[in-house]
């Protein structure tokens, strides 16, 4: 019998500075609906789905930024409603939001996403590692990237989940860029690696096409789903926040690199795919059997050196 999973990337459209938590948690809740209406079991929402992507943004007041956009609690009174629609449909879901926790007398404030199983509980914790852009502000630059100002370097490391008979992990944004997330996960089991964005059109650091950065994205998505032997899900919050414009183009890609479903809008929208976990077996068991193939001893740079250096043997 084939283990099958009906999946979802419920995609998101822009999500103004004025727009409250409300309206965001309505706008989930129909997705969900709709996932619902279409016999779908798991659905990934975005990155920090519940606020607009504020790291466009300098904020002199630190305090308004915590208040604003940060949770204190998941759920929490306005995230409740989806927790219960999600139980009472009995679907599980990913959702990405902005942390903020007291530990050890320390305020510590995460990119963060969570799997929430089909009977409403917590079951995972993910803390975004790879955090792009800058710390410092850049009033000449057209909009800002202030995640390593913002977030913290996630603590949690990367881990996978046994969720509705599947091996789940969870990664964010910019993870997808980073082969290491992909193997970590897919070296405790991953079968389905979920992942929520917000990727702005525009390159804050040097002109490249849009057209371009769409492309990076999909190569990204098909190449690591391939060379791990996973599922993979992944969902845009996109379209004009305010004027600043961030690509859709959510996915979900099979084990064999091709894309299955894909957003046309940079608007709510939700695409789904009735997905066989055990696609992957084949692969997993010959080019991708990591235990016959994969060579450690000589990755030992992978852990030793972060920055490139120029070490060629001959001088
Ligand atoms: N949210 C997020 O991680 N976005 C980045 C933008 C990179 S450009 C500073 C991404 O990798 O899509």
């Amino acid at each position: 019998m084939t283990r099958k999973l009906h999946v979802a990337a419920a995609q998101l459209g822009a999500v103004h500075l004025a727009d409250s938590r409300e309206s965001v948690v309505n706008r989930l809740r129909a997705l969900l609906a709709q996932a619902h209406a279409r016999g779908v079991k798991f659905v990934v929402f975005p990155e920090t789905a519940l606020t607009t992507f504020f790291p466009r943004y300098w904020f002199d007041d630190p305090r308004e930024v915590d208040d604003r956009f940060f949770e204190r609690t998941m759920p929490s009174p306005v995230t409740q409603p989806l927790f219960d629609d999600a139980k009472r449909y009995g679907i599980g879901f990913y959702l990405g939001y902005a942390e903020l926790t007291e530990q050890e007398g320390r305020t510590r404030r995460f990119n963060t996403a969570i799997l929430v199983s089909p009977a409403g509980e917590i079951v995972g914790k993910y803390r975004k590692v790879h955090l792009p852009g800058h710390a410092e502000h850049k009033p000449q630059a057209a909009f800002q990237h202030l995640e390593k100002k913002y977030f913290e370097v996630g603590d949690l490391g990367f881990r996978t989940w046994r969720m509705q008979d599947a091996i789940m992990g969870m990664l964010i944004c910019n993870d997808r860029r980073w082969p290491e997330a992909f193997r970590a996960l897919t070296l405790q089991g991953a079968e389905l690696v979920t992942l929520g964005f917000n990727t702005p059109t525009e390159n804050l650091h040097y002109p490249e096409p849009p057209a371009l950065r769409v492309h990076h994205h999909l190569i990204m998505a098909q190449a690591m789903a391939f060379m791990n032997a996973t599922w993979l899900i992944e969902t845009a919050k996109c379209g004009f926040e305010d004027g600043f414009r961030m690509f859709g183009n959510s996915l979900i890609v099979a084990p064999s690199g091709e894309i299955v479903a894909k957003t046309v809008t940079e608007d709510d929208e939700l695409i789904n795919f009735d997905a066989d976990l055990d696609l992957a077996q084949d692969l997993k068991r010959t080019m991708f059997n990591y235990a016959a193939h994969r060579r450690p001893e000589h990755y030992r740079i992978l852990i030793d050196r972060v920055g490139a250096q120029t070490t060629p043997q001959n001088g």
